[in-house]
Parts: structure tokens; C-alpha cells; sequence
């Protein structure tokens, strides 16, 4: 049976990519009895009703690495989570939720700090600061002077990378960039046929012809911390790997407890005193979240 990718899912129909060829295809009644919906990055078996008219039915859907209700899509290896350097200011705790997300689906973050155009040097050097020492990719990058670009290629490149950040920072003016026709709507053309702000609607892989696949998404809500214990949220954070032993409390949380290494890190400049500030937030947000699951 030929096996495929599929793209995009309009009304029942899915576009699923095969050997270069492009097939539309239905679901068997099987899957929405199994409660199972068949999402734009998913790898399926197809059977080929007509090889002219290229169509067919999905008949099986392979395992997932991961996937997502909001925005739809499974099996992505790659968040690049954009921030903008101004317009709007970077929102560190979306940035970080988004990273802690990606972590826990098994995916790896890319810090994009867009727009560095429009401000010193210095201040984006500071928002590089803040990831500096996490060890994930940090790509600074702009419109105007097409800074970055080579380098968000390479990453790009045999991956499947979703985008993913506040509105406005910038999402669809780099995938237009990245890709060669412009199929992306960004708040420019947006505004001429005022539809809004959020432009983005449609979920769907776009092949890069160097190899790999970009997903564009309307405002990731993969972002709600849950699927982690709150006690665990420090093992998302790289740069206190190296610290978490050595606090005087065996499991100390990094947040109250005294002879803490994490905090002492954090006041000698040792670790990004915003991550340290993100952590202590979501930390309080999951410990909530704890203390009313039975409500
Ligand atoms: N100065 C400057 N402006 C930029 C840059 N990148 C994007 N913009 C502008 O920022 C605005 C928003 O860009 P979009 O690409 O629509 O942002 P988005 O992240 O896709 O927004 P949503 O789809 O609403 O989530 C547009 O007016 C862009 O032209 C940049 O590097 N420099
Ligand atoms: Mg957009
Ligand atoms: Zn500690």
C-alpha cells in the first residue's frame, strides 16, 4: 500500500503528498468510530481509487511521535518559537510555556528573536542573553536586513517545524521569506481586507523544496502547562541542570528553600535572572493547578 504525508484537511478531504505526486483522500468510517481524526503531519497508508483524478482513501495512520488539537497537527520535530525584538515587547513566559511544551512532545525548541531591526543591538543582545545558556538554537532575525535567514535554513532542513509565538511578532513574514511563494497571509494584507489581527487560519504543512516541512499556526495553544508535575518543571530548564544537585535540600524546588544553588546561580548572574522569574511563575501556576485538581 502506498504510504504518504498528509498536508492539509479541508472538509473530509485530505491532501496527502506520495512520491512527489499529491492525492486527495477520505477517511474510512473505521477511524471516526475509533474516535481517531487523521491530522496534517500524520504519515497514513492510502489506497489509490483513481490514479488520474488522484484520489484515494486513508486506510491506516502510523504511530505519532506527537500531537496537537490546537493547532492540529502531529508529528512535528521542531518549535521555533518567535519573539519580537519590539512591536510587540517579547512575552519571556509565552516564550517559555512554548519551550516547556515543546520539550515534553519530544521536539526541539529554536529561539527566533525577530524584528532586531527596529532596535540597538544591545537590546537584542539581551534577549539573547536570556537563552543563551539553555542550549537550544538562538536565531536573530529581520525582514529588513534578512539577517538570519541562511541559518533558520539550516535548521529548517529535513525537519518539520511549526512556528509559534504572539500575534504580530512575525510568524508569517519569515515563512514567506523562507519559502518561495507567498502563500502565508501576515497583518499587512490583512489589514488591506480587514479580517483582523489573527490571519492565520488554516493549519497545513508546506514542503520546503531543500527538504523539510514549516507549519504555520494559528496562535499555539500548546501552550496550557499541563501533562507535567510541577515538582518536575526544573528539568525543562537546561541551565539548572548543573545546579540541582547541589542545593542543601534533597528535591528542593528552587523557589523558598534555603542553601538553594539555583538561586544562589541566579544572584551571581550565573543564570538568566528572566528565565529564573518564568520558572518561578509557571511553577506557581502548576502547584495551582495541583492543589484544585480534585475541585
Ligand atoms: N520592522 C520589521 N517588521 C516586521 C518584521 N517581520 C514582520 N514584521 C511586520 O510585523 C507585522 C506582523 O507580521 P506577521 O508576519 O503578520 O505576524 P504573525 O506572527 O504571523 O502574526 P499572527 O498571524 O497574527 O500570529 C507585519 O506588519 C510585518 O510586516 C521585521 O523583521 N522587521
Ligand atoms: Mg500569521
Ligand atoms: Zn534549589
Amino acid at each position: 500500500m502506498p504510504e504518504g504525508l498528509i498536508l492539509k484537511g479541508v472538509g473530509g478531504f485530505y491532501q496527502v503528498e506520495s512520491n512527489n505526486e499529491f492525492y486527495e483522500c477520505r477517511v474510512r468510517g473505521i477511524f471516526r468510530k475509533k474516535g481517531i481524526t487523521p491530522l496534517p503531519g500524520d504519515c497514513v497508508e492510502f489506497t489509490i481509487t483513481d490514479e488520474t483524478a488522484k484520489e484515494g482513501w486513508i486506510e491506516e495512520i502510523r504511530q505519532r511521535r506527537n500531537y496537537f488539537n490546537r493547532p492540529p497537527v502531529a508529528n512535528i520535530n521542531r518549535l521555533a518559537v518567535v519573539l519580537a525584538a519590539a512591536q510587540p515587547e517579547p512575552d519571556f513566559l509565552l516564550a517559555d510555556k512554548l519551550i516547556i511544551s515543546a520539550l515534553l512532545n519530544d521536539i526541539e525548541p529554536i529561539i527566533i528573536i525577530n524584528k532586531t531591526d527596529l532596535v540597538e543591538q544591545s537590546a537584542v543582545g539581551e534577549i539573547e542573553g536570556v537563552y543563551k545558556q539553555t542550549g537550544f538554537p538562538v536565531i536573530k532575525m529581520s525582514k529588513v536586513t534578512m539577517e538570519g535567514y541562511g541559518c533558520l535554513r539550516e535548521k529548517l532542513k529535513g525537519n518539520c517545524t511549526a512556528f509559534a509565538g504572539q500575534s504580530g511578532v512575525g510568524k508569517s513574514t519569515i515563512l514567506n521569506n523562507i519559502i518561495s511563494s507567498s502563500v502565508m497571509e501576515t497583518g499587512e494584507v490583512s489589514r488591506k481586507i480587514k479580517r483582523g489581527k489573527h490571519t492565520t487560519r488554516h493549519v497545513q504543512l508546506i514542503r520546503l523544496d531543500y527538504g523539510g516541512y514549516v507549519v504555520d499556526t494559528p496562535g499555539f495553544s500548546l501552550v496550557s502547562p499541563d501533562g507535567i508535575e510541577y515538582k518536575e518543571l526544573s528539568w525543562m530548564y537546561p541551565e539548572f541542570e548543573k545546579y540541582q544537585g547541589l542545593c542543601r535540600f534533597n528535591g528542593c524546588s528552587h523557589i523558598k528553600e534555603p542553601g538553594c544553588s539555583v538561586k544562589d546561580a541566579v544572584n551571581a548572574g550565573e543564570i538568566p535572572g528572566m528565565r529564573y522569574e518564568c520558572y518561578k511563575r509557571i511553577y506557581e501556576e502548576l502547584k495551582e493547578l495541583y492543589e484544585k485538581r480534585y475541585e
